[in-house]
């Protein structure tokens, strides 16, 4: 195993944890910000250390057809052709096939779809995605898993989650750097307890260096959405890093660490970024609304990122739309903002007072109690 995980401290079901990867230590909770080319949109690596940033999400499905993984490999992994000394993780592939092509077919091999390079059909077997993350060299690797949107109902829930359980077998066949790569399994079954439990039994024996809750975050409601990770993170194993796929909103990933959960990733501080919004304690705040014109104030007054401590809202009002400089800067502070939450909640634990911390969180979002 290529990776050490100590909680360090814990609230009820919340912990604090230090987690070992080859490329960095880092401190959970923890968020992990989205780049799909091997980049994050608008941010610099160095600008990403400033930021505390310790682990990058890649996409396996992006990156295996531009730049190519056989060409990453060859350039010395990841790490080196994007010039990030701190960890990584790759997701699978088939998740982003299914959600971004619907064109994806899934059988029993694999998931078929059509290259948006040339239009060819291809396969993503759990065997080649193995190999393909092997080649790009991150220190988390995710299982290939058999994805349904949770609105989804019937038979074809089990079949995911069964499929997901003998895919599991043919990653663990098919990696070849279990030494300096961690691979991680995902947690299917859609919305039935039932099926989430038989889920978490299979994997759990498995006995992997960590474990994903998935097929969340897909327009199912708060309190299924609550029940599951609940449900999930009170069976997994106490001393394994968990983490909530694709997940999320501020609020969700607070949630989410007061039931258990350690991880997380989500495009939505960046992508939110580039429609003009910023991420603050009250909620959002809409730079390309006309009352920001005029409005000399930082973006969050009580936030100590760089765009914070450097320009007005009227100035990145000005620039929201008419430069790409303008969501560069409400990425870097959204990112910034995730970045702090992470290290808030990782503290509040240690120093026994998650509660106070929480309680004076869903203050200011919800002032009047609604
Ligand atoms: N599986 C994989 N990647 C994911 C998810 C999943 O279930 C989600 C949750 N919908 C986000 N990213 N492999
Ligand atoms: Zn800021």
């Amino acid at each position: 195993m290529a990776l050490r995980f100590e909680v360090l401290a814990r609230f009820n079901r919340a912990r604090a944890a230090r987690m070992t990867l080859p490329h960095f230590l880092c401190e959970t909770p923890l968020f992990m910000p989205v780049g799909t080319q091997g980049t994050i949109k608008g941010l610099t690596t160095s600008q990403l250390e400033e930021i505390g940033c310790q682990i990058i999400l890649g996409n396996t499905y992006h990156l295996a057809l531009r730049p190519t993984s056989e060409l990453i490999d060859e350039l010395g992994g990841l790490h080196k052709f994007m010039n990030w000394s701190r960890a990584l993780l790759t997701d699978s592939g088939g998740f982003q096939m299914v959600s971004l092509l619907h064109l994806a077919d899934i059988t029993e091999n694999g998931v078929t779809f059509q290259s948006p390079v040339d239009g060819n059909p291809m396969l993503l077997t759990p065997e080649e995605s193995i190999q393909i993350q092997n080649r790009i060299g991150a220190d988390i690797i995710m299982a290939l898993d058999d994805v349904v949107k949770t609105t989804t109902t019937g038979p074809r829930i089990e079949e995911a989650m069964y499929r997901t359980i003998r895919w599991i077998d043919r990653c663990i066949a098919a990696h070849q750097r279990p030494g300096e790569q961690n691979l991680f399994a995902i947690v299917q079954g859609g919305l039935d307890p039932v099926l989430r439990d038989i889920c978490v039994k299979a994997l759990t024996e498995r006995n992997l260096p960590g474990y994903a809750i998935g097929g969340l975050a897909g327009g199912e409601d708060k309190d299924s959405f609550w029940r599951v990770v609940a449900q999930c993170t009170a069976a997994l194993p106490e001393d394994k890093p968990r983490y909530v796929m694709g997940v999320g909103y501020p609020l969700d990933i607070v949630v989410c660490s007061a039931l258990g959960a350690d991880m997380y990733d989500c495009v939505y501080p960046t992508r939110t970024a580039r429609f003009g919004t910023a991420l603050v304690p009250e909620g959002v705040l809409k730079l390309k609304h006309k009352a920001m014109a005029e409005d000399i104030r930082p973006i969050d007054p009580t936030c100590a990122c760089m765009v914070c401590r450097t320009y007005s809202r009227a100035y990145i009002h000005a620039l929201v739309t008419k430069d790409a400089m303008g969501s560069q800067l409400l990425s870097y502070h959204n990112l910034y903002y995730m970045l702090q939450l992470s290290r808030d909640l990782h503290n509040s634990i240690i120093q026994g007072r998650f509660p106070e911390y929480v309680l004076v969180y869903s203050f200011l979002q919800f002032p009047k109690g609604d």
